[in-house]
């Protein structure tokens, strides 16, 4: 039987671009996309979409009814900074999201998870060098609880009841066709838009925070790769180490400088300096390169260049 898959969350940062490629990989019809807004146009025109509110767990079951789901990608969260200004309610959705997909999997109404973990789980006293698979991870955010607690959760779910529910530590998602919203590495994304737009950008972080980051195509990639990957090669059942590079704000400016030699940077770090430091340096994913094959294609220079090439285009088409 081929896989229909809903995903929630679907409008975020990682949702849409991953909804796109899932379409075509498995069909339009086969991804119906679902979030707690109405897509945009690309959304709503490239396949079926769905208000839902991924806490609800009827509600899910209804559309998993409807369209003979047999796997979900759940996406929606609040991410590290929205989750300190509001823990409670990022507690409520990431945690209630969360139990009722695994919940649906434990009822044997869908087949197969993808929940996403993050470097956040991991905590200043973690080591901050090659951040090893297993390891310390007291977590000092909201979000990093909640991811440390999903984890267990999914591990629990699969040892118990046998769920097949899979997942990865996403380090920073740098995109140009979709933007974050409420993270701490976000700043790698605005950068770019800045750099474009006013040829300077001020960073909230300070200059020499080396943070673990991926290009938006390796992460959509990865994603896909671990969920096709033969169940008997999948021996993790928390989150995936993962990474493809390391830089700090200096470095990125440095990079993007080489297209554009007028762009500026400055830096003001504010709340989400100490998140950063709170978290890895630079990653060791060694068991995902080894279970799965994971392998990255793009680091700072080529995709740089990428988006730059990019957000220049969508410029000079906007002024036609
Ligand atoms: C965030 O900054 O909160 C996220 C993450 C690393 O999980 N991008």
């Amino acid at each position: 039987m081929s896989e229909k898959i809903l995903i929630l969350g679907a409008c975020g940062q990682i949702g849409q671009e991953l909804t796109q490629k899932l379409r075509v990989i498995y069909g339009n019809n086969n991804i119906i996309a679902s979030d707690i807004r109405e897509g945009d146009e690309n959304m709503l025109l490239s396949g079926p979409f769905e208000v839902i509110d991924a806490t609800d767990k009827a509600s899910i079951l209804a559309i998993i009814k409807k369209y003979n789901i047999t796997q979900v990608y759940l996406l929606a969260a609040m991410l590290s900074v929205t989750s300190e200004q509001q823990p409670l309610k990022a507690w409520d959705l990431n945690m209630s999201s969360l139990l009722a997909v695994l919940n649906l999997a434990k009822e044997k109404h869908i087949k197969q998870v993808y929940w996403p973990s993050s470097i956040a789980v991991f905590g200043p006293t973690t080591p901050k060098n090659n951040t090893p698979q297993n390891t310390i991870m007291a977590p000092t955010t909201v979000y990093g609880i909640s991811k440390v607690a999903g984890e267990y959760w999914c591990n629990y779910y699969h040892e118990k009841f046998g769920v097949d529910v899979r997942s990865i530590r996403y380090p920073g998602i740098i995109s140009w066709k979709s933007k974050p919203g409420g993270g701490t590495t976000d700043y790698a994304v605005d950068i770019y838009f800045d750099a474009i737009q006013k040829k300077s950008y001020q960073c909230f972080l300070s200059k020499d925070t080396r943070l673990p980051m991926m290009y938006m195509e390796d992460a959509v990639e990865a994603t896909i790769q671990l969920m096709e990957t033969d169940i008997k090669n999948i021996k993790n059942r928390t989150g995936y180490n993962l990474t493809a590079m390391s830089f700090t704000p200096e470095e990125i400016a440095s990079e993007i400088k080489k297209h554009i030699p007028e762009f500026k940077i400055s830096y003001q770090p504010d709340a989400r300096q100490q998140i950063a430091n709170s978290w890895p340096e630079t990653i060791d994913d060694a068991e995902a390169r080894k279970d799965w094959n994971w392998k990255h294609t793009y680091d700072l220079s080529t995709m740089t260049e990428e988006i730059i090439k990019n957000l220049k285009k969508l410029e000079s088409d906007s002024v036609k």
